[in-house]
């Protein structure tokens, strides 16, 4: 697919991610909310019922991908194939579930392993970040550049792992090395908005020390198009098929968070 193919199947997918931030919007205070890999892994009915949407709305788009979505709604995802959706319905479920208007839609596609294509939709501010590889990233059409600032000047997103109590430690042990090398720190409760606060210049770098594919996969795109850095906190790729660590951030900031995760003897 060229830019321009992209482009126009990008379209479809904000037109989808943003009727299924409409639901969001439209949750009822009864979210049936019940726990996945533990007491802090939260999901709802509408998690559910927006993933379903999506898959329906998506796959008919290109009836030859694969979807891989965070809940598991009883069928094959099919990532084996070249074309593979990678889809979080509501990310920042927690802030969902507690009413703090800080989620967002998150749709990325990917292309035989490479990301190719990513939305995120924050309803609650009516922000829609997009990105086409090779196309750059825009926020409601306008484009998006991200500033350099250097680390001192930073504020620095974090994400605090708590499906994983094991990174627990580490985690707030690089925080407080950045609390010192940085502006102040800020945690959101979405990885996806984390990323594209890092592409709209509003945070100099964003780490989590664990995150899932479709928590990544679109905000990841959004950042490298703005003309960010994204890696594994060891500077290594990010991989779309597993969870893997993340720190993202511009040309000045990026270096920091590796550094914090040497300093503090991170190890994936
Ligand atoms: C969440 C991420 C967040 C992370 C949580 C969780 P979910 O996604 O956006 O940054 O700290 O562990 O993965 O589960 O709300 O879609």
């Amino acid at each position: 697919m060229n830019i321009e193919e992209l482009t126009a199947l990008a379209s479809q997918i904000e037109a989808a991610a943003r009727d299924a931030g409409a639901m969001m919007l439209g949750a009822e205070a009864d979210k049936s909310v019940s726990t996945k890999s533990g007491r802090k892994d939260l999901v709802t009915r509408y998690d559910k019922e927006i993933q379903r949407f999506l898959e329906e709305r998506l796959l008919p788009l290109l009836p030859e991908a694969g979807f891989l979505g965070e809940e598991a709604l009883g069928h094959d995802a099919h990532t084996e194939r070249d074309f593979l959706f990678i889809v979080d319905p509501i990310d920042g479920t927690t802030n969902f579930v507690k009413g703090c208007n800080q989620s967002c839609v998150s749709i990325g596609l990917g292309i035989r392993g490479e990301m190719a294509v990513g939305v995120v939709f924050n309803p609650y501010r009516d922000e829609m970040f997009t990105a086409v590889r090779g196309g750059g990233a825009l926020l409601n059409g306008a484009p998006l550049r991200i500033p350099d600032c250097a680390p001192e000047d930073a504020l620095v997103l974090v994400g605090s792992s708590p499906y994983y109590r094991e990174l627990t430690d580490v985690t707030f042990a690089m925080a407080r090395l950045l609390f010192d090398r940085c502006l102040d720190l800020r945690r959101s409760g979405s990885a996806a908005l984390d990323l594209c606060d890092v592409a709209a210049g509003r945070a100099g770098c964003y780490f989590e020390c664990r995150l899932s594919p479709w928590d990544f996969a679109a905000g990841g795109l959004i950042v490298r198009e703005a003309g960010g850095v994204v890696t594994d906190l060891t500077g290594g790729p990010l991989a779309f098929a597993q969870k893997c660590p993340v720190a993202a951030g511009n040309p000045q900031c990026h270096p920091a968070l590796l550094q914090a995760a040497k300093d503090c003897g991170f190890s994936g």
